[in-house]
């Protein structure tokens, strides 16, 4: 099953990439070339290896359409998966370099934005290594997610160009390309059909990234499309003199892959990003139907070989495209289409926030896409009669089931309405969707909505980036746990040994020590491995509540100020987090707490008690380093904002205690670690509905809460800002005149309870050790390989 490398032909492989090159020998290359050459010479010895044989079992293929793959570094997870490790690790030293340092070269591709984008790379790893066939559909974008730094504590973007033109793992197949067309007007037929007579094309060139499961010789594609203009010649199509009108119309092909849009749990709604969305759609179903063809198979049975899983609305449009491709291609009547379409698509839900919902305007639907939109207005008109039936004369119901409605058109409703499956990524999620989202929908088809709790790989999230624990679970429980997660559970009766808790806190403390040697490096800060280690690590947003951590920090200061000999474990407030470019607020956030780290890391008073440290351009290989050095892992969003988190995930099973609210998958993590090894505090989603509905006033808090006062009057008189009394106006106002809509001030307090205990609690580092072990024991269900188990039973392989 596992492919073994063959170290002669690995060496022989690097020479031609050296001479390529044009160098004399092998020590000539620089560093960077070092991880070049053998990233390619890796990627050719996997293209040799020869595939496996197809399992007999009939299984739907998956095809797993998403805007986002936050796929991280490949070369060491290849390795790592591949089982090549080692074989490479002794080549390479013998030539005197260091396998580590090389692995270090590689730009992160960050083609994605968060949670989103990682789930899906978690997703490709684990249908690999479970042996699910799949393809994963995206966008070759030339610049990733962009460059984060700070300049005087204001976050600054720089593009990130990260060389997908030399990236070592890509493979191009030209005789995959397809050909899109968009804009130009409806006509119709002497039948009485609608003809679409598009504007312009482009061609979508197939790039493909090798995703390899682990050690049972899998390779499967990620197929990222790149666009390119389509030969000139093609245009004579329909040169009837609007040949120039229908170039300008078009766009410079490379624009539309240009960018990923950073925007995460947000819809911009522009036209610019509908072109993405469609341009993937169509390249992918394109494939799809071709594969299906190559194959010798009908066109009805494209549901019995094939699901296509939406990860979340932004490919919705590939629906409306399989549809016209059966009708207008394919010449089928509607309920023919409608039957094969509707048995197709399977949606995920990704969020609940009404500002992520996508709408689009029809304008710019029918401009783009007419034949498109026309078949919108018809699956709707269609699909009020069911809605008519069930609710006879209802307005309103329609009104909120309506795909089309208001000069927009909704992409979830499409979704539930032409999908088969629907769901949400953690269970308390998944209730709210069917609760608060879509109660009418869930009515009408109850048997269509499900929950998939969210999972991470713990190649990535264990094996590759805690080599030491991972090494003492290996010698632990002697047993293969990486595609077994489940099996960690042989380590709870170790959480009571004085040996193994010794061990496991060396390296904790350990990985500890690695973080700070980074922060010196990046920041020039020094920080004490034996201060807790606080991590926040995640997008920047409200609801996730960077400031109400803030808040708590500012605490702490001011109690040491009025009291310089008051006793705490010195704790280190690590944050990581990008805020898209134009949410003003957000950017104001990572402001103030530079601006307060700025403050008290240098307040001599404070003695290194407190120490506030923000990493710029946190990113996947970032997210390596901080998860395994975490002592506290911070899960603080207001019930019910955060579908599912998966950085929560990442951090119990490395050894960090949680504190959290109970929202999205920290309600799992709390139910299978226990209560006593995690800081639940804060209002839940009924707490907050139940404060929403009466009338939540933060500014009464604020008047009851001395202390909560004073620290929010140094935000507002500049004390932390030289003097600057708008500094953090943004935040503040959302906080105080805003009405505090992620309800900050109202979990304030509680969150400050839940913080002493930790410090309680670290002093005692036994009992510390002995919860920490228990997390890292008890949350083998977060595998991601469990999340894809649970959608082939539940959604792809399901009985229908
Ligand atoms: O998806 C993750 C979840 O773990 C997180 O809780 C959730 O916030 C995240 C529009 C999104 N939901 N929606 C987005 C991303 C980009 C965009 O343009 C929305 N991201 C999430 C995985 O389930």
């Amino acid at each position: 099953m596992q492919v073994t490398l063959d170290k002669t032909q690995f060496l022989a492989a690097l020479k031609r990439q050296w001479q390529g090159f044009g160098l004399q020998q092998a020590k000539d290359m620089t560093p960077h070339q070092w991880w070049q050459a053998t990233s390619a010479a890796l990627s050719e010895q996997l293209s040799a290896q020869p595939a496996p044989k197809a399992t007999k079992q009939p299984q739907r293929h998956v095809n797993y359409i998403s805007m986002e793959f936050l796929i991280g570094r490949l070369t060491a997870n290849n390795l790592i998966n591949l089982g090549w490790y080692e074989t490479v690790n002794l080549a390479l030293k013998e030539q005197g370099v260091e396998l580590a340092d090389v692995l270090e070269q590689e730009t992160d591709p960050a083609l994605g934005n968060g949670g989103l984008g990682r789930l899906a790379a978690c997703f490709l790893d684990s249908m690999a290594t479970v042996g699910q066939p799949a393809t994963g559909y995206g966008l070759n974008y030339q610049y990733g997610l962009f460059r984060q730094s700070f300049s005087e504590g204001k976050q600054q973007e720089a593009p990130d160009n990260w060389h997908r033109e030399s990236y070592p793992w890509f493979s191009h197949n030209s005789s995959l390309s397809v050909d899109v067309a968009f804009g130009g007007k409806l006509t119709r037929n002497e039948n009485g059909e609608e003809q679409w007579h598009p504007a312009f094309s482009l061609r979508g060139e197939a790039w493909d990234l090798p995703v390899v499961g682990y050690k049972n010789g899998v390779t499967q594609p990620l197929r990222l499309w790149q666009a390119t203009d389509v030969h000139p010649f093609d245009l004579t199509l329909f040169n009837d003199g609007e040949f120039l009108k229908a170039e300008q119309k078009g766009i410079d092909a490379a624009k539309l892959t240009k960018v990923l849009y950073p925007n995460d749990n947000h819809d911009a709604g522009k036209r610019l990003r509908l072109m993405q969305q469609y341009f993937q759609c169509a390249c992918s179903v394109g494939d799809i139907l071709r594969r299906h063809h190559f194959l010798g198979r009908k066109i009805e049975d494209l549901p019995k070989f094939e699901v296509i899983q939406l990860n979340d609305t932004h490919p919705t449009i590939a629906i409306p495209e399989l549809l016209r491709i059966l009708l207008d291609e394919h010449q089928l009547d509607w309920d023919a289409a409608w039957a094969i379409t509707s048995q197709t698509f399977a949606y995920t839900n990704h969020t609940l926030m009404p500002e992520a919902l996508e709408c689009w305007d029809e304008k710019l639907v029918r401009s783009l896409l007419p034949r498109h939109f026309s078949l919108i207005k018809a699956i709707n008109t269609r699909f009020k009669k069911v809605v008519e039936k069930q609710w006879p004369g209802d307005k309103a119901v329609w009104e909120k089931l309506s795909v089309h409605q208001n000069k927009q058109v909704r992409m979830a409703n499409l979704c539930v309405v032409s999908g088969f499956a629907v769901n949400g990524v953690a269970a308390l999620h998944s209730e709210l969707v069917v609760k608060d989202l879509f109660p009418e929908y869930h009515q009408l088809w109850p048997n269509k909505f499900h929950n998939v709790t969210n999972g991470i790989t713990p190649r990535r999230w264990l094996k590759q980036c805690n080599p030491a624990l991972s090494a003492l679970i290996d010698d632990t429980l002697k047993t293969e746990w990486v595609n077994d997660l489940d099996a960690l559970k042989g380590l709870e009766s170790f959480a009571d040994d004085k040996k193994f808790r010794q061990r496991y806190q060396t390296i904790k403390r350990e990985n500890k020590i690695k973080l700070a040697h980074y922060v010196k490096s990046v920041m020039g800060l020094t920080l004490n491995p034996d201060a807790i280690f606080d991590v926040q690590i995640k997008r920047l947003h409200e609801y996730k509540r960077q400031h109400l951590n803030l808040l708590h920090i500012l605490s702490l200061y001011r109690q040491l100020r009025d009291n310089p000999e008051m006793d705490m474990v010195p704790r280190v407030f690590l944050f990581g987090a990008k805020a898209a470019p134009g949410y003003y607020l957000a950017k104001n956030i990572i402001y103030a707490i530079n601006k307060v780290a700025e403050k008290v890391n240098n307040d001599p008073l404070v003695r290194d008690r407190i120490k506030v440290v923000f990493i710029p351009d946190y990113r996947v290989s970032v997210a390596e380093l901080m998860i395994p050095a975490a002592d506290v892992s911070e899960q603080i969003s207001t019930a019910g904002k955060e579908a599912s988190g998966t950085g929560n995930m990442k951090l119990a099973l490395n050894g960090a205690l949680t504190v959290g609210t109970l929202d999205g998958a920290n309600v799992e993590i709390a139910e299978e670690v226990g209560e006593d090894n995690i800081f639940i505090f804060g209002n839940t989603v009924d707490q907050v509905k139940a404060l929403q509905a009466k009338g939540y006033d933060p500014l009464k808090i604020r008047k009851k809460d001395k202390h909560l006062d004073k620290i929010l009057k140094e935000l507002e008189n500049g004390f932390f800002s030289d003097g600057d009394k708008q500094a953090f106006s943004l935040m503040l106002d959302s906080l105080l005149g805003g009405g505090d809509p992620y309800l900050v001030l109202a979990d304030f307090a509680d969150y400050c309870a839940a913080q002493q205990k930790v410090d309680v609690l670290y002093r005692d580092q036994e009992d510390w050790t002995r919860k920490t072990i228990l997390n890292t024991a008890r949350v083998g269900m977060f595998s991601s390989d469990r999340s894809i188990r649970d959608y082939q039973q539940r959604i792809w392989q399901a009985k229908r």
